[in-house]
């Protein structure tokens, strides 16, 4: 799929206040700092429109994309991130939550893991509740360039086997890099043929 057109539409807070049609919608969900905006940006090809930070709990509120005139891509806040004010943390995660529960036009959400970590608890707990809420997602392995072949593979089968019994069928999986695009044509072709 050619990206033609990719441009930020506006930020919002909740669910409750995002636009309410029936545009095809895709989110990146993560733990903060797992290079959900930067994924965006190479899906897009523009380095630049997600903000992108060092610094984890850069993104805060909903922000949605336009591309094509026709679908969406939607940048959200990470999960997992301590520094944040107890009660802000309590209202975004709550917002997230919401988004990714109730959005009727969400047609596909990709979970981000970093593909150089074990499984991590936080990461294995927000798979097993997608998977109670029957909620349809992939997984994307992100900063494959730092790591070999073998271990990105390993520790990729070890957070399936980690989810396997919340489950059962094995969600479809990407691995990706912004460093060398890897990743890239593979999830704009699987969004192509959802749209
Ligand atoms: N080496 C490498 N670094 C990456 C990759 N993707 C993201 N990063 C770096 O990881 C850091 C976090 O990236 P972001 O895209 O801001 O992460 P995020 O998940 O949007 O973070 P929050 O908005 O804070 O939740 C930045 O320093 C990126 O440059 C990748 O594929 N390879
Ligand atoms: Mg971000």
């Amino acid at each position: 799929m050619r990206i033609n057109e990719a441009v930020f539409e506006r930020s919002h807070p909740d669910i409750g206040h995002c636009p309410v049609d029936e545009v095809p919608e895709f989110a990146f969900i993560g733990r903060s700092n797992v290079g959900k905006s930067s994924l965006l940006n190479l899906l897009v090809g523009q380095a630049g429109l997600a903000k992108v930070s060092q610094t984890p709990g850069h993104t805060r509120l909903i922000n949605f994309f336009k591309i094509n005139r026709k679908w969406r891509l939607v940048d959200l806040p990470g999960y997992g991130y301590a520094k944040v004010a107890r009660e802000n943390r309590a209202k975004f995660e709550q917002s997230v939550a919401d988004f990714l529960g109730l959005r009727p036009n969400l047609v596909r959400i990709f979970v981000l893991i970093d593909s150089r970590l074990d499984p991590q608890v936080i990461d294995v707990e927000f798979v097993s509740w997608l998977c109670e809420l029957q909620r349809p997602f992939a997984l994307v392995f992100t900063k494959a360039d730092k790591l070999k072949a073998g271990p990105l593979k390993r520790n990729a089968d070890q957070f399936l086997a980690a989810i396997a019994e919340w489950c059962p069928e094995p969600p479809e999986c990407f691995f990706t890099s912004t460093k060398t695009r890897e990743g890239r044509s593979t999830i704009l072709a699987y969004i192509s043929q959802q749209l």
